[in-house]
Order: structure tokens, then sequence, then C-alpha cells
């Protein structure tokens, strides 16, 4: 099994600003912690991330048929991006959205996500431990859906 770990605008960020809202920890290590998991549970982990909406799109485009499902946080596109919704809806690719704050306790224009209708599952405000929580919980549902580890 393939898993793909989707990060958006500005989680390159992560653990170099603002470490009181979204930790310390970084972005590469959240990803080295998300390889080393998928080898616990015996799936493969590939890690981007991207700046770009159109980039992201594209990204999953190129996921088509490659990956059997994602996890996504798509940073601040998940509040606005149809493009990215019909890209992982288009090419089939089943999805957990994450995001490591509590967005609905947030700012109004944060407490709403255009990725959450057609996610599997989504996990909000446990910090980047919620990467981990939404790898096993999607591995969990793919065995489910008779996807082989
Ligand atoms: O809580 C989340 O994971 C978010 O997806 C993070 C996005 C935000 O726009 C969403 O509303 C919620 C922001 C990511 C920015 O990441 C930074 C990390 C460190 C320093 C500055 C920004």
């Amino acid at each position: 099994m393939r898993i793909a770990v989707l990060n958006g605008p500005n989680l390159n960020l992560l653990g170099v600003r603002e470490p009181s809202v979204y930790g310390a920890t970084t972005l590469a290590e959240v990803e080295a912690q998300l390889t080393d998991l998928g080898r616990e549970l015996g799936v493969d982990v590939e890690c981007v991330q991207s700046n770009g909406e159109g980039a992201l799109v594209d990204i999953v485009h190129g996921l088509r048929g490659r990956a059997h499902g994602a996890i996504v946080n798509a940073g601040a596109y998940s509040h606005t991006s149809l493009a990215l919704r019909d890209a992982l809806v288009g090419c089939e690719l089943p999805f957990v959205e994450v995001h490591i704050t509590n967005i609905y306790a947030r700012e109004p224009e944060r407490r709403h996500s255009m990725l959450a209708q057609s996610a599997i599952g989504v996990v909000v405000g446990l910090g980047t431990q919620g990467y981990g929580l939404a790898l096993r919980g999607l591995v969990l549902a793919l065995n489910a859906r008779g996807v082989k580890t």
C-alpha cells in the first residue's frame, strides 16, 4: 500500500515560526515520523509539500493509480479550494484531512473546510500527532475496503 502525505501552503514553516500555534516539530521531523510509522504498519509513505494550489492539484493528478490514499493538510487552501477537492475526488484518491490546530475554535473563515465532505475522516486540533493518527485510521479504512498493506 502506498500513502501520500500532502502538505499545503506555509506548512514548510512548521517548527520554525509561530511554535505557540503550530508546535515546535518541523515538517521534516513530521515526515520522518510518518515514514517510520509507515514502515511499522507495512505501508510506503511518500511526502510532498507545496505552496501552490495548482501545484497541489498537479501532485494529486500524479498520484492517480499510484497511491491508494492520502493524508491532506491543505493549509489555507482547505477553506477555499474547490479545485483541490475536485482533484482528490476526480482522481479517486481516498483521503483523511488533517489540521494541526482546532480550526473550529479559530476565526470564522477557518471553520469551514472545502475538503471535509469528501474525506474519509478528519483529524483536527491534536497537533502534529494528528498526522500519525490519520495514517493509522487511513490504513485501517483502506484495509476494510480490501486494499492490502
Ligand atoms: O491547523 C492547520 O493545520 C492549518 O491547516 C494550518 C494552516 C491554516 O491556514 C489552516 O487554517 C489550519 C496554516 C499553516 C501555516 O503554517 C505555519 C506554520 C508555522 C508558522 C507559520 C505558519
